[in-house]
């Protein structure tokens, strides 16, 4: 064969050996057009993060050294005001007024219209707080306290510690008192013999059963409890301070 006549299948030759070794055949359009693809190309680059998966469940508590102690909380609301104290001395006698300072103009209301609104006064303090029972008015402070203390607190406001001369007076005492309240009654002085803080023996009375019974032999003091039953209890307990006043 000569030369001239084997040209084309060398060129064919070299054609098919460049193709087979360096095409990769990705595309079936660009393949060589007589030679087979080659062996398979490099691995791709990988591919994204996949999304988040579920939340796991929560862990066992850690170990770790206890914290600092947080601030202290918030103020509790104020409690209740105390009883007054026991009223001062009393003063010396002041300078004599002056008359001619009056100015009647300003005394806008007469005598029977402050009397008037007075008796307003007076209805109002009645319903929403007290029981009125013939000239009595029964009025509680709504604190507890000891015998001694609830006998200083009427006798400062002017009145005396309840103390019932009948069913009405008692029930309007009941009504009055939302808890054990003191009476104004004792046997302090005679054992058995109770009497009011006048020293009278008393006229009305509404023991409960078994009552009165000096239990331990310390009751002197007599309470009337929710129900109006009365019963004898030492007067170091602290009951619900209720005064009876003038009206
Ligand atoms: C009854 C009363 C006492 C006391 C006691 C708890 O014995 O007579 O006064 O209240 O109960
Ligand atoms: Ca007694
Ligand atoms: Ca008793």
């Amino acid at each position: 064969m000569s030369l001239f006549l084997s040209l084309p299948f060398l060129l064919l030759s070299v054609l098919t050996a460049s193709c087979s070794e360096t095409e990769i055949c990705e595309n079936s359009q660009k393949t060589c057009p007589v030679v087979a693809c080659g062996p398979p190309g490099r691995d791709g680059l990988p591919g994204r993060d996949g999304r988040d998966g579920t939340r796991g469940e929560k862990g066992e508590p850690g170990q770790g050294i206890r914290g600092l102690q947080g601030p202290p909380g918030k103020m509790g609301p104020p409690g209740i005001p105390g009883p007054p104290g026991l009223p001062g001395a009393v003063g010396q006698k002041g300078d004599p007024g002056d008359s001619s300072v009056f100015d009647s103009s300003q005394a806008d209301l007469g005598r029977e219209d402050l009397l008037s609104e007075l008796k307003h006064i007076k209805n109002w303090l009645t319903f929403s707080l007290g029981r009125k029972v013939g000239k009595k008015l029964f009025l509680s402070y709504g604190a507890k306290m000891t015998f001694d203390r609830v006998k200083a607190l009427c006798t400062h406001f002017q009145a005396s510690v309840a103390t019932p001369q009948n069913d009405a007076e008692n029930t309007a005492i009941k009504i009055v008192a939302k808890e054990d309240a003191f009476l104004g009654i004792t046997d302090e002085e005679n054992e058995g013999q109770f009497v009011d803080l006048t020293g009278r023996r008393l006229t009305y009375q509404n023991w409960n059963t078994g009552e009165p019974n000096d239990a331990g032999s310390q009751e002197d003091c007599v309470e009337i409890q929710t129900d109006g039953k009365w019963n004898d209890i030492s007067c170091s307990k602290s009951c619900l301070a209720v005064c009876e006043f003038p009206a």
